[in-house]
């Protein structure tokens, strides 16, 4: 079955629709949510304008009135609940680094060339919005004493995937490791957010999400067709400027790996029977033009032995 439109989709929406899906999110943080505070992320590290010299980049940041949950990444969305996006050099989701579940994480230095480069930070819901009136971005001067460029292209056939274990059927405990065979393909988690390599990317993990159930909600707007071009961080836009658009949650994304083998955590997902979906994308988090991607179930069972 053909998929390919269903993540192209998401990486052609770019800063205004992150802000439309901003927007649509504000309404929760007010009324009786907003007594138990507005979730907030502040940088504590890099300092906006910091030189950093190391290769990888170290952040570290403080939340505030939100829980960083990474085992409901992909769940139905709770007020107050979900996990950090870090973007590099942008805004839209082609420049998403990875989702981070703690006040700590590390962004690879891999693809980055030496000089200045913006990071955007905000908290995001379960299903991978991003909540917009969060968003802190710092702009550092990277000087790596080893850069490291992005690899030489390696195309090599349709890329795939091959489930190595567990096998279809199994029953598992709730946190258990998936291990992959890739075909024709690398994964990578440095290059994640990064410019695409044929060849290279990383897996998207899906739970219970049926292939083809895009999730997508259209939100018409009244408006300026073209508005969306003219669009620059810090300017936010006004209800009303945006032309007709779409829009996708990420729904059943559970992670993005770039290793063959990964551990999944399905105790948020309950006990029972289980559908796990498994596709190799390219950096920028959309679809390859063909690929190969694996569907099987697992029966979560928390008695189970690992
Ligand atoms: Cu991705």
């Amino acid at each position: 079955m053909d998929n390919s439109g269903r993540w192209r989709y998401w990486a052609t929406r770019s800063l205004t629709t992150l802000l439309l899906l901003g927007a649509a999110t504000g309404p929760a943080l007010v009324g009786e949510v907003r007594a138990q505070g507005t979730p907030t992320i502040e940088v504590v590290s890099p300092q906006p304008g910091e030189t950093v010299t190391s290769d990888d980049i170290d952040v570290q940041v403080k939340v505030g009135d939100f829980t960083v949950d990474c085992a409901k990444a992909g769940r139905p969305n709770e007020d107050g609940v979900g996990h950090i996006h870090l973007m590099i050099d942008g805004m839209s989701m082609a420049q998403l680094a990875n989702f981070y579940c703690g006040d700590s994480f590390t962004v690879p230095g891999d693809g980055l060339t030496p000089g200045k480069h913006t990071f955007i930070i905000d908290l995001a819901t379960n299903d991978h919005v991003d909540m917009m009136d969060t968003a802190q971005e710092v702009e550092i001067d990277y000087q790596p004493a080893n850069p490291v460029a992005l690899p030489e292209a390696e195309d090599k056939g349709t890329p795939g995937v091959e489930l190595v274990s567990p096998t279809d059927g199994a029953t598992v405990p709730p946190t258990f490791t998936i291990e992959v065979k890739p075909v024709n393909f690398e994964p990578s988690q440095n290059l994640e957010g990064k410019q695409n390599v044929p060849g290279y990317g990383h897996w998207h993990v899906f739970v219970d999400t049926p292939m083809g159930g895009m999730m997508m909600n259209d939100i018409a707007m009244e408006g300026t067709p073209g508005a969306e071009e003219e669009m620059a961080m810090g300017t936010p836009m006004a209800e009303g400027e945006m032309g007709d658009m779409h829009m996708m949650a990420m729904g059943g994304m559970i992670l993005m790996p770039g290793t063959n083998s990964f551990d999944v955590d399905l105790s948020a997902w309950g006990p029972g029977e289980h559908t796990i979906f498994i596709e190799p994308v390219q950096n920028d988090h959309t679809n390859f033009a063909d690929f190969g991607h694996v569907e099987f179930t697992v029966t979560v069972d928390p008695s189970a032995a690992t």
